[in-house]
């Protein structure tokens, strides 16, 4: 059985008894292995993926930035590149965060007499202890690095990733296109994070079944019906990325139509949410770029292979409307500033993500920490997140194709 049917089966077992707990809830041996058994068995895999976490986000940010900015040759594609990625990025997200406040999937769930809110790392946050907007921005800006990285998981990250997106820049400035040995080491450890991220994610199935069975048990069937809401709100989202950003770009700046487009990719589409996988994708991008869509061969080589791992729009988009979502259900009151911060992490984590199946999860699993929402939130989408990633790859990967369909658009000066 593939590992992404055993996270269904988890899922849908630990539902279904966590309900049927849920029911008996004040039987003293069933409260016990809950908190025996498994709890911690929900922790060890949410620690496995934790501990790489900052090994990841440092070196995919450094690389990603690194390979965007290190073409000199290339330099106009590079920074159309980066500035379309950004514009699509942060439109992704915009559209994630308006949809999710106003829908508000996750309100309404009843939250464990308790009301406190604790992360993995045993922080308490709420909003209280929110920092004002200017405050937020300016910490963005980390005085010691190291100290950061050593805090990332206590509400660091953003600091770290704004430490890592100017290292990244700067690293291509000094090697100017020729190899360094810092990209070989940033490249292994990004590869052996992924490798760690693997073997977590073997452990998968049975911290589904125990993270869901948590959230079932201490919230009952409401919670469920949350998770289906919380689905339809995250492929709407994707849906109008799609059918609003994408075209409008594609009419702004190119003379091409967008359902002609569109229609053009749907070979690639398919490939995407089978494989739930930019990287696996990859190739097919890259022939139907040239093939179908006429885009010069050096600017799709460019665009896609650095868009496959650094613009990951839909992924973007997931992450804003998961965080939000979470933070509805276990009622972490985010402020606006913390929301500012959300959806800068949003967009940066879109280009730290690796182009694999489940490559976000680490970072969903930060964004979540940063703002104070409990681990065991993870439980709840885990058991629906392959089939969210079949369609946020989906939109990746055509996020992909229309920047690369933008960038070889000749700038106004040239096609006069
Ligand atoms: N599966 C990732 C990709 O291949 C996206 C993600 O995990 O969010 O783009």
């Amino acid at each position: 059985m593939k590992n992404h049917h055993r996270l269904l089966l988890g899922l849908v077992l630990g539902a279904a008894a966590g309900l049927i707990g849920h029911e008996y809830a004040g039987w003293l041996p069933l409260q016990l292995s809950v908190r025996y058994v498994l709890e911690p068995l929900g922790q060890i895999f949410l620690r496995l993926i934790f501990m790489v976490v900052v090994p990841m986000v440092v070196s995919g940010l450094i690389l990603g930035v690194f390979q965007l900015s290190s073409h000199h040759g290339l330099a106009r594609v590079a920074r159309r590149t980066l500035l379309f990625t950004l514009l699509a990025s942060s439109a992704s997200v915009a559209i994630g965060i308006t949809l999710v406040n106003i829908a508000e999937p996750g309100v309404g769930v009843e939250i464990p007499q308790s009301g406190e809110t604790t992360a993995v790392g045993g922080i308490r946050r709420n909003a209280e202890q929110a920092k004002p907007i200017e405050q937020t921005l300016l910490d963005i800006i980390p005085k010691n690095p190291f100290a950061t990285a050593s805090q990332a998981l206590e509400g660091e990250m953003l600091a770290l990733m704004f430490f890592s997106l100017v290292f990244g820049a700067a690293l291509a400035t000094i090697t100017a296109g020729k190899a360094s040995r810092w990209v070989e080491l940033l490249e292994e450890s990004y590869t052996a994070s992924l490798v760690v991220v693997d073997w977590a994610m073997r452990l998968a199935p049975l911290a589904v079944f125990a993270l869901v069975f948590q959230s079932t048990f201490k919230f009952g069937h409401h919670i469920l019906v949350s998770l289906g809401f919380y689905v339809a709100v995250v492929v709407g989202g994707l849906l109008l990325q799609q059918a609003l950003v994408y075209s409008a770009l594609l009419k702004t700046f190119t003379q091409r139509s967008p359902l002609a487009f569109f229609r053009d990719c749907r070979e690639v589409y398919l490939y995407a949410f089978a494989t739930a996988s930019s990287n696996a994708t990859l190739p097919r991008s890259l022939e139907l770029a040239e093939r179908d869509l006429a885009i010069k061969p050096e600017i799709a080589r460019f665009v896609l292979t650095i868009g496959s791992t650094a613009n990951q729009n839909g992924t973007a988009l997931f992450e804003g409307i998961t965080v939000l979502f979470l933070a509805q259900v276990y009622g972490v009151d985010l402020s606006m500033a913390e929301q500012v911060r959300v959806v800068m992490m949003a967009v940066l984590a879109g280009i730290g993500t690796a182009g694999v199946p489940g490559g976000s999860l680490p970072l969903i699993m930060i964004l979540t920490q940063q703002v104070g929402i409990p681990a065991e939130g993870m439980g709840l989408i885990l058991g629906v997140d392959r089939f969210l990633d079949m369609c946020r790859t989906t939109l990746n990967v055509s996020g992909d194709l229309v920047i690369a369909a933008l960038v070889d658009q000749p700038e106004p000066a040239e096609a006069e």
